[in-house]
Parts: C-alpha cells; structure tokens; sequence
C-alpha cells in the first residue's frame, strides 16, 4: 500500500512540475510508462518505469471546446441538424506532444472517448486542457472525476474544491487501480452543471478479472473458455455476455448552448433539455455507423454510433449509464427482455449470495445511474428489434418528431454474417478502426497529397475523406445485413 501511495504522491509532484514547464511551449507533458516519446503510447516494455508498472495502461485526452450536430435534419433542410456548441473531452493517445493542442482546439467528441479497462491494469489517464477557442474570455480549468468509482485517491478524483483541476496548457496525469469490474462514467467536475450540460461526459467501464481464467476451468458448472467474457465475476458465468454495447443516455438545452457561445447569460434556472440523446445522437443518426463529422470545421466529433448488433444466439451486454443533469428517463425493450444483471457497477447479489437479477422490459434511470442488462438472442428471429424511450417526449429532436431516444438491435443470422465476414477478411479490422486512428490515417492521406491541415479549405477535404470513410463503412454494414 505505502508503495503505491509512494508513486502516486511522485506522479503528482512530476505533474505540477510539469505543468509549470508546460504554460512555456505548446507542447504538453504526460507521464506513460514505456511511452519514449510522449504521445502516450507504450513503446518499450523493458523500460525501467513500465517494469515498476508492468501492467500499465496509458490513455491521453483533452478538455476543450468544439462543435456538434443534432439529428433534426427535417427542420434544417441539411444532411446534418442544427448545429450546436459545446465543451468535451477528445482522445489523443498516439498523437505527438507537439501536435496535442492543434489537434484538440475546438476538436471536443460528444460523448468523450469511451474508456475501457481491464480489472488488474493501471490506467494513467493525462487530461490536458486545451482551452475554449470559441470562449477566449473564459479560463475554465477541467478535470476528470470518476462518478460512482468505489476507491479513487482523493488527489485523482477531479473534484476541484479538493483536489487538482487542469487550467488550460497544463496536463495532468490522473492514477488509477483497477480493481472494480462494473460499469461507471466520468465527467468534469468543473462548474459541474454547465460543463456536463455543456458535454463533458463519457462512458467509462472496468472489465472483469474473471475473462482471463484458465480454459477449461469450472465456475460451479458453467465451464470457462477462452475468449469468454462476463461482466461481473460471478463464479458461476452468470453474466456471460459475447458483445457489450454502451448505451449513454444524456440530453442538451439548445438555448443553453447557444447562450454559451454567444457569451450571454446562462439559463440555469430555464433549463429545458429539448434533444434527448444516445451516445450523443438523436434517431436516426443512432443508426449510423461510425464517427460523425460536425458542419463547423469537419472535426469527427460524434465518435459512437448506438447501433447494436449481434448474430443469433449472441448474448448481448447493454452498459446503460444516464448523465442528463435535469431528467430521468427510462429505456423500453419491448420485445426483446433484459436481464438486469448489475447496477450502480455492482453485481446483484445479495450478501447471502441470492441471485437478485431479474428480468424486465424497462428500465428507468436517473442522473448519474448504471445498469448493466443481458439480452439474450438465442429464442429472436433474425431481424431489427427497437430499443426506446417510453417518455415520448423524449423521442424528438427539439420540435422534431421521431427522434430522440431511440436504436435498433439487428439480429444476424449467423450463417449469412459469417459468409459476408469471409468475403471481405479486413471488414472487422476497418469496423473497429477508432475515430482517432480515422482522423490520423485522414492527415496521412492528406499530407501526401500535399495538404496541410489548417486553413478552411483544407478542413472541407479532410471532411469530404471522412464522410467517404463513413459511406464505406455504411455499404460494408448494408453488405454485411443484405449480402
Ligand atoms: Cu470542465
């Protein structure tokens, strides 16, 4: 224990130090054991730091300002909905120190990058605030704090009365212990109802310690095999799940935003969330694979779609969380149950050991809450199945209808997904590329045509290379459901 207080008290003093250097050169400072040039990326394991911190994991983010779109395509008139300004986190792991606070300027992601790790990794997770270009009066730091997380360091909790916040140039690298599988969120605790309702949001969760047992080995009757995965460590396969699907549930007041931009008075007490949100998108634009682009400079600030699909049979894992700051909303599967197998990152079960699971079609969720729902596909026809919000309110897109929260689960038969899979052996390669590995393989393609990022025009190209991404991910999909 005192060996790990130990590090972490000397992470924190390197990162004050290095938060002074920082405010000099644009350059920002993370701390990454094994990570040689700065970008947060482990290069060399045999590294004398990544040897103390062998199981390291290494993610580096931004807080900042940026752009995104609604779904409200009707009422605009355009292939995107109204435009909206926002604050939010962004992912830059892999992008050289140098290039941090470009890449990031007005380059915020709704929801935030997705954090994923494994119960047993050390996670150091570098927040750098890039400040709010759209906001030059303001000099908002931000932080991360992980909401419901049982045993964060006070110093890493983000909670900026008591502890550290990250005002802009400055990086800090934030130190956590693994250790409790489950499903949990993070946002900024800065001025917390304007920065969340403004977007600093993600969904962040801690796998279990019991997907890498032995092959073979027993759990009560139910026998483990590699590559299996749970959610809980149940003991007994319980919440054995083969794909897992976040499903974040949050809502933006347009008037608040636009106050926010154009540096008016903020309506606090007026605060009406009139674009219900899944992953950061209203129905349709849930369905559609992929990061999305925004209208105001390109940047790929949509990164999660919310469509779910499985083959037959698949046990699907929903990892629901709400961080709507004014409402509650509840989730309906009409036909297709859940199992509630967790909530609030707990597994239900009672101190005795009673299985408390239960089966249900709805599921409501205030601010703050998780909960972790099976679907089991195996008695579904192949097909679309909905999922949605029985608030009908809620199933809009400010004043328009057939909107809000709403998304398909698609149910492949896994004869034919399995043929179109063969036909094209790199589609699960290109389907996970991440928004960030997008963007940089969209910079590479543009800088050997001789285009530097930077101006406007330039802008429109690398947009016009990722919607192409994005339509090619598109007919792929299609292929994949119609082949
Ligand atoms: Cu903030």
């Amino acid at each position: 224990m005192m060996r790990v207080y130990g590090a972490i008290v000397k992470l924190v003093l390197t990162s004050l130090s290095l938060m002074v250097v920082s405010g000099v050169s644009a350059d920002v400072y993370i701390q990454c054991p094994g990570d040689l040039d700065g970008d947060g990326v482990i290069d060399n394991t045999g590294d004398p730091f990544h040897q103390e911190h062998p199981n390291a994991v290494c993610r580096s983010i931004t807080g900042g300002d940026g752009y995104i779109n609604m779904a409200d395509t009707t009422v605009t008139g355009g292939t995107r909905g109204r435009q909206l300004y926002m604050f939010g986190f962004a992912d830059v792991t892999g992008v050289a120190p140098a290039d941090v606070i470009e890449t990031a300027t007005t380059g915020a992601w709704f929801p935030g990058p997705k954090i994923e790790v494994a119960e047993g990794d050390e996670l150091f997770l570098s927040l750098t605030n890039v400040g709010m270009a759209g906001r030059p009066d303001l000099d908002d730091p931000h932080t991360v704090h992980w909401h419901g997380y049982p045993d964060a360091a006070p110093i890493f909790d983000g909670l900026p009365d008591v502890s550290i916040s990250i005002h802009m140039g400055g990086t800090l690298t934030y130190y956590y212990n693994a250790n409790n599988p489950g499903t949990y969120m993070y946002h900024c605790h800065v001025e917390a109802t304007e920065h969340m309702q403004m977007g600093m949001l993600g969904s962040l969760y801690v796998t279990a310690a019991q997907d890498n047992l032995q092959d073979g080995t027993d759990l009560n009757g139910f026998t483990h095999h590699d590559g299996y995965s749970y959610a809980y460590n149940d003991g007994d396969g319980s919440t054995y799940y083969d794909v897992d699907y976040p499903l974040q549930l949050a809502s933006f007041d347009p008037e608040f935003h636009d106050a926010s931009e154009s540096t008016q008075p903020l309506p606090f007490a007026m605060m009406n969330d009139t674009y219900p949100l899944l992953n950061g998108r209203g129905y349709p634009e849930t369905l559609i694979p992929g990061p999305l682009a925004n209208t105001a400079n390109g940047i790929l600030s949509q990164p999660e779609d919310a469509l779910i699909s499985a083959f037959q049979g698949d046990k699907v894992l929903l990892r629901l969380s709400n961080l709507s700051i004014t409402q509650f909303f509840t989730i309906i599967s009409p036909q297709a149950p859940m199992k509630i197998v967790g909530t609030g990152a707990h597994q239900l079960v009672g101190t005795n050991g009673a299985d408390l699971s239960y089966m249900t079609n709805s599921v409501t969720m205030g601010g703050g809450q998780a909960f972790d729902a099976i679907i089991d596909t195996a008695g579904l026809d192949p097909g679309t199945y909905f999922i949605y919000t029985s608030n009908l309110n809620n199933l809009s897109n400010n004043t328009e209808a057939r909107g809000g929260i709403m998304t398909e689960i698609r149910i492949l038969d896994p004869v034919l997904a399995d043929l179109a899979l063969a036909s094209d052996p790199d589609e699960a390669a290109n389907v996970q590329l991440s928004p960030n590995l997008a963007l940089a393989a969209a910079r590479a393609a543009l800088a050997e045509q001789g285009v530097v990022i930077g101006s406007n025009a330039d802008w429109l190209a690398e947009r016009n290379l990722k919607l192409a991404e994005r339509d090619r991910l598109f007919s792929d999909r299609d292929q994949l459901l119609n082949p």
